[in-house]
């Protein structure tokens, strides 16, 4: 049974909102990948309103769990959206960063494909992992297939140059928006950290008065280990947002809440398979509800 059906069922076999039932609450929380203080605090601010509001059937508790979870979700994610930021950019530059494995050189070609055809931008692509070949052929492979250009050199070459040129491509009148695919893994984690702010540099630099976003794309297979990979790409570089992808793969959702809260960053495209077109742009609302089995 998918998580969302646990707990609807959870929801409609329950006889009242008793101190199990909190408890109870709690442990399925958990399950679902939140992570034990955040479904404490979750079970417990619901107990609160419930006595509140003369709440008594879990039907209700269950509506008014989504509203909670829903205002948590958007109260934690940072005031200024970074998209609505560069949407109106003239040139965008999107930096894809991430572990090996967890979907970055797929998200970058979602994008732009999604970015052409929904937003009517030019994108490129920059193989900027340059640490495996077969990393720039698969970019070079997306690109064939949707007819978007890749800047690309060869592997072992310095990342760096390959965004300088993506943007000088875009600059000459090739594109107006650039996706840079990054590594995932280097030789050592100073390298990969040195590699990805030389990359920020030279974007920061060349692309002066280009909108500029930094993904970290996280893999909700993972769950809760997903945080843990997050810390060094917030200390490397600051990513701004997150794609979560394999969203198809697992039935919890709970870490999102968790990102949430510790790594204060919104989630802002939700991955659901490995077509071009599975990637939307994250909904809290619809989320929650389909995290509760809220029809
Ligand atoms: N089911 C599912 N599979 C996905 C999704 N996104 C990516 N994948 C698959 O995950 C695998 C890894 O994806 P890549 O895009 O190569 O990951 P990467 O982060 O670029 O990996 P490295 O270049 O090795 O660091 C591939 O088999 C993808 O097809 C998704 O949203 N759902
Ligand atoms: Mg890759």
């Amino acid at each position: 049974m998918t998580f969302a059906g646990r707990i609807k069922n959870f929801f409609s076999k329950a006889s009242g909102l008793s101190d199990e039932f909190f408890e109870d609450l709690t442990d399925l929380l958990v399950e679902g990948d939140f992570g034990a203080s955040e479904a404490y605090m979750a079970a417990d601010a619901l107990r609160d309103c419930c006595k509140k509001e003369k709440i008594t059937s879990p039907d209700d508790a269950r509506i008014r769990l989504a509203g909670l979870l829903e205002e948590k979700l958007l109260s934690e994610m940072p005031a200024k959206m970074p998209m609505a930021e560069i949407s109106g950019s003239e040139c965008i530059v999107m930096l894809l960063l991430g572990v090996n494995g967890v979907g970055k050189t797929t998200s970058a070609a979602k994008l732009a494909a999604l970015f052409r055809d929904l937003h009517k931008r030019r994108p490129i692509l920059a193989a900027a992992d340059t640490f495996r070949a077969a990393a720039i052929d698969q970019l070079k492979i997306h690109g064939e297939r949707l007819g978007v250009r890749v800047v690309a050199h060869k592997q072992g070459g310095d990342p760096a140059a390959v965004v300088y040129d993506a943007i000088e491509a875009a600059q000459a009148g090739g594109g107006d928006i650039i996706i840079a695919d990054t590594a995932g893994r280097m030789h050592t984690k100073t390298a990969l950290v040195q590699e990805l702010k030389k990359i920020d540099r030279v974007v920061e630099s060349r692309a002066a008065g280009a909108g500029y976003i930094k993904y970290l794309v996280l893999d909700a297979t993972t769950g809760r280990n997903a945080l843990a990979q997050a810390e060094i790409f917030m200390e490397a570089v600051s990513p701004q947002g997150i794609i979560l992808t394999k969203y198809d793969s697992t039935a919890k959702g709970g870490v999102i809440f968790s990102m949430a809260s510790a790594l204060r960053l919104p989630v802002l495209y939700l991955c659901t398979g490995e077509k071009y077109g599975d990637i939307q742009q994250f909904d809290p609302r619809l989320f929650v509800r389909e995290f509760l089995g809220l029809d």
